[in-house]
């Protein structure tokens, strides 16, 4: 086409746009209602980008008690402080099936902290980002972590607590993402909680007396075992609150 031409119809067209537009709002004067104005398009949304931060409130909600596990429930029911961390896959701090490690150990066996975090405090930076930390409560019972923060690196979130008294008992979750498939912050998660042992101790009983386990066995469930029963022991509830 002509390109003087092809201007000259674009200016007309315009123009013509315009005259029609004048019109439309004139007819609308005339007939004593106020101009209504058209709304913008609607903008295209931008592609979804999940944050790279999200931060987490955690409610541990302690349901172990003498009417969900009536089986010698002992005195002085209590849950050790929670620790764990933040992290990616490329460590595991515990697993089913797996062996404990000395820090995993000592956390179910006497609630001690201060080994497991030496292990988490070694894989940072690399493998972890923070350490976590939450108060021991009598159960039942709740507690809150006010605030975990994690990273599109770092999704995944490990912790534990000891079930005492008890041999080597413990309750928790390992390397639990709060990223969905399609890579995006979960806004709340709840996760019921059912006791492991350690495989560290062989005392049969809450309050059984030590027995070192050797060698020792591979972590697993006591649901439904002895002294516990079908029942969850609690919930971890992980809710963003940055979202
Ligand atoms: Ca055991």
């Amino acid at each position: 086409m002509n390109p003087t031409f092809n201007r000259l119809l674009q200016t007309r067209l315009g123009r013509l746009t315009l005259t029609v537009a004048l019109v439309v709002l004139a007819a609308c004067g005339d007939s004593g209602t106020e101009p209504v104005a058209m709304p913008d398009p609607e903008p295209e949304p931008p592609p979804p980008v999940a944050a790279t931060t999200a931060t987490y409130r955690v409610v541990f909600e302690a349901t172990w008690s003498a009417s969900t596990h009536p089986t010698n429930f002992p005195g002085g029911a209590h849950f050790s402080p929670l620790i764990g961390a933040v992290h990616k896959a490329g460590v595991t701090f515990w697993a089913r099936d797996g062996i404990a490690t000395p820090g995993v150990e000592s956390m179910a066996e006497t609630g001690g902290t201060s080994t497991l975090t030496a292990e988490i405090q070694a894989q940072i930076p690399g493998n972890a980002l923070a350490v976590v930390n939450g108060s021991g409560i009598r159960s039942p019972g709740s507690t809150t972590i006010q605030a975990i923060t994690l990273r599109e690196e770092f999704p995944l979130v490990t912790l534990v607590t000891m079930i005492a008294p008890s041999p080597d008992w413990f309750v928790g979750v390992s390397g639990l993402s709060l990223r969905d498939d399609e890579g995006n912050w979960i806004e709340e998660l709840e996760v019921v909680l059912y006791p492991y042992d350690a495989g560290t101790d062989s005392g049969p009983n809450y309050t059984s007396a030590n027995d070192d386990t050797q060698p020792k066995e591979p972590i697993h469930s006591l649901r439904g075992e002895s002294p516990f029963s079908d029942q969850p022991i609690g919930t971890f509830t992980f809710a963003r609150t940055d979202g």
